[in-house]
């Protein structure tokens, strides 16, 4: 990998899709090198092509895999904790102790490795960013859904943690709450099930991953001295994680 030693380095996880993807491409035309780590090489490749970036194997929930990752980069600037995700919907009584343990080793886990290893460098670099990618699942329960508002309940408050531990050392700490965003988010929930993937966004105009790269564009253009803490965004058309105008047609 060449990095000129002058370029200030984003570092964005879970870039192979959706936010990440769109988060990569947009910090690039702001002039950063961007590293993009996610599992699916062969999808970082081409985008860190087009991007002029480096694309490196990356499994969040891996020690090894973050360490190797950590160890081959010469500087970070900001640091984008998106990788995750969910798994199924189903009650407390009936919850998937697999399906839980996916999402607490990407969300919660998979965060805590990738930050301890970069924090470092990130504090070295004399005017670090993390953007932290929670949810509004972060911020509510709902129904079903405890495997996951449990998980980024527990990723958010990692997250903030840090503005405190951090006070006084030159790191700024951002989270983004996002409602519904029409990625690969629900056909991974729904373990590649389209028709039920597409039932979520159906009648309502969600956000796409544009929407949220944009909003991360500005945190990362912001002067040092301002720190964004935290930022909620949902569609016009949803008003909480079960609340939603559709139309039917
Ligand atoms: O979803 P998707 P989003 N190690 O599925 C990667 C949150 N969010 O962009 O490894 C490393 O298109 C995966 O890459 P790969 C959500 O919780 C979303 O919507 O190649 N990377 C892919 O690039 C998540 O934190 C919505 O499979 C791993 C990426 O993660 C973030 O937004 C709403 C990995 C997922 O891209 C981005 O999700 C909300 C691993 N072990 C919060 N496992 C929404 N879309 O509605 C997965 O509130 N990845």
């Amino acid at each position: 990998m060449t990095i000129s030693s002058d370029a200030r380095v984003a570092v964005v996880t879970g870039a192979s899709s959706g936010i990440g993807e769109a988060t990569a491409r947009t910090l690039a035309d702001q002039g950063f090198h961007v590293v993009i780590g996610a599992r699916r090489l062969d999808r970082l490749e081409k985008i860190a092509e087009e991007i002029g970036g480096t694309a490196l194997e990356l499994d969040v929930t891996d020690e090894d895999s973050v360490d190797a990752f950590a160890a081959v980069l010469p500087r970070v600037d900001v640091l984008v904790n998106n990788a995750g995700g969910a798994k199924g919907l189903a009650t407390v009584m009936e919850a998937d102790l697999d399906d839980w343990r996916w999402m607490w080793e990407t969300n919660v886990l998979g965060t805590l490795r990738v930050t301890k290893a970069l924090l470092p460098k990130l504090i070295d670099s004399g005017d670090g960013l993390v953007v932290t990618i929670t949810s509004i699942a972060a911020l509510e329960a709902y129904d079903n859904g405890s495997g996951y508002t449990t998980a980024k309940h527990a990723q958010a408050v990692l997250h903030r943690t840090l503005r405190g531990e951090l006070l006084g050392k030159p790191v700024r700490l951002t989270e983004i709450a996002p409602g519904a965003v029409e990625t690969e988010f629900s056909l991974v929930r729904f373990e590649g099930d389209q028709e039920k993937a597409d039932k979520v966004y159906e009648g309502i105009t969600p956000l796409v991953a544009q929407d949220i790269a944009e909003i991360i564009g500005f945190v990362a253009a912001r002067p040092s001295h301002v720190n964004l803490d935290q930022i909620v965004v949902r569609p016009r058309d949803q008003a909480g994680a079960g609340r939603f105008h559709r139309t039917t047609t």
